[in-house]
């Protein structure tokens, strides 16, 4: 089986006030040719359809659109969950009429255990959903009081949710699972420490071990393909840039090709409509004819920061209005003010530090300031704590 797999379309959702929907229709339109050029057997689309729970009127209708040309006019099957930016009871609606003309939603736990089958493929559909919706449908399908208490990460939800749907794999064929969750890379058994929890896991993480039975998980909710856990479980990221950070990100598209086990997945490159481009200068430097020329004036949406601000030389000017008049559109303004005495440690002389002349380097570096006997006794103490452990 062959198929095209995409997230986080968020259909609706705008960048600074801007409307992301012309991006997301061009977005679109590749997407579908991808699908037609490598003749997929379905379209995966693993979660945040739509940006809101309750969607604008003009967002359901450009995606209704998308859908029909998807579903209705090129006769792609599709297979789509809804998100944590989902309304999945509202997104719910007609779904078992959908399923009719292959186009397969699921929006809830316990839609999840029981897998659209194809000749070769079970596709496992498990929407976002959270450790109540976990201890709601498992007691209520007769899991003891004390069992259900025990269901308090997600992680403790899913290893139940994968149990039961091992129970209908099907041996003949390849499994696939579309979720919408965060998973981290780490293979062992992940310890929750309160000092680092973004870094190693979390009460909504999970542990990519969970998926090793699948053939294929298609994920969805981080927006870049550059966080997936491996090839096997792997983010297709989104279609569009969402914010600045992105700017220098190329967005696509994966084309996942199961045959007997045996996995072939390709990342295919998405085009921008407009271009996002990120500038970091001086304010002389940005009004300076040599400078500016050089950019995509009037053709890109542009964010800048004027570095090394200093507010009394520009009293009385609209800084904004004037960068609007060279460059077009901007999106973000932001300003960074000059930093005084602020001395930086040569990134080689990084190796020659210890941990606390490291941290009161950076502290000086961003405050100024110069840590005082106390601040220094805890991070002694601290680090000495830490080390102790290991
Ligand atoms: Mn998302």
């Amino acid at each position: 089986m062959k198929f095209l797999h995409t997230s986080d379309w968020h259909i609706g959702r705008t960048l600074n006030g801007f409307s992301l929907l012309e991006e997301q229709k061009y977005a679109f339109e590749q997407i579908l040719s991808l699908a037609k050029q490598n003749q997929v057997d379905g379209i995966i689309i693993a979660g945040d359809l739509y940006e809101r729970a309750v969607p604008s009127a003009e967002s359901v209708i450009t995606f209704n659109q998308m859908l029909r040309e998807m579903n209705i006019i090129e006769k792609f099957p599709i297979y789509m969950i809804s998100g944590n930016h989902d309304g999945a009871k509202r997104l719910s609606y007609a779904k078992d009429w959908l399923d009719y003309n292959n186009l397969h939603l699921r929006t809830s736990l316990e839609e999840a255990f029981i897998p659209v089958e194809t000749k070769e493929t079970q596709i496992f559909l498990l929407p976002f959903f959270d450790p109540m919706d976990a201890r709601i449908y498992f007691s209520n399908q007769g899991l003891d009081e004390e069992d259900t208490k025990q269901i308090k990460t997600i992680d403790d939800a899913m290893t139940l949710v994968i149990s039961k749907m091992k129970s209908q794999f099907n041996n003949k064929k390849n499994q696939v699972l579309v979720t919408h969750f965060a998973v981290s890379p780490h293979k062992e058994e992940i310890v929750l420490t309160s000092e680092t929890p973004s870094k190693v896991g979390g009460l909504s993480t999970l542990n990519v071990s969970q998926f090793a039975d699948f053939d294929y998980v298609a994920l969805g909710h981080i927006h870049t393909r550059l966080a997936s856990p491996s090839d096997k479980v792997q983010y297709s990221g989104s279609p569009v840039k969402f914010n600045t950070k992105e700017a220098s990100t190329q967005k696509g598209i994966f084309v996942v090709e199961i045959k007997e086990k045996m996995l072939n997945s390709n990342f295919l490159p998405l085009q921008v409509k407009t271009d996002l481009v990120v500038l970091e200068e001086e304010w002389e430097q940005l009004i300076s004819r040599d400078f500016y020329e050089r950019q995509p004036l009037n053709k890109a949406w542009f964010a800048i920061t004027i570095k090394n601000f200093d507010r009394t030389k520009l009293v009385g000017q609209n800084l904004r209005a004037q960068l609007q008049k060279i460059y077009g559109t901007i999106i973000e303004l932001d300003y960074q003010f000059e930093k005084k005495q602020l001395t930086r440690s040569r990134s080689q002389d990084i190796e020659t530090l210890d941990n606390v002349e490291i941290l009161s380097s950076f502290y000086k570096f961003t405050t100024g300031e110069t840590l005082d006997d106390v601040q220094t006794a805890i991070i002694e103490s601290t680090f000495n704590e830490l080390e102790g452990e290991k």
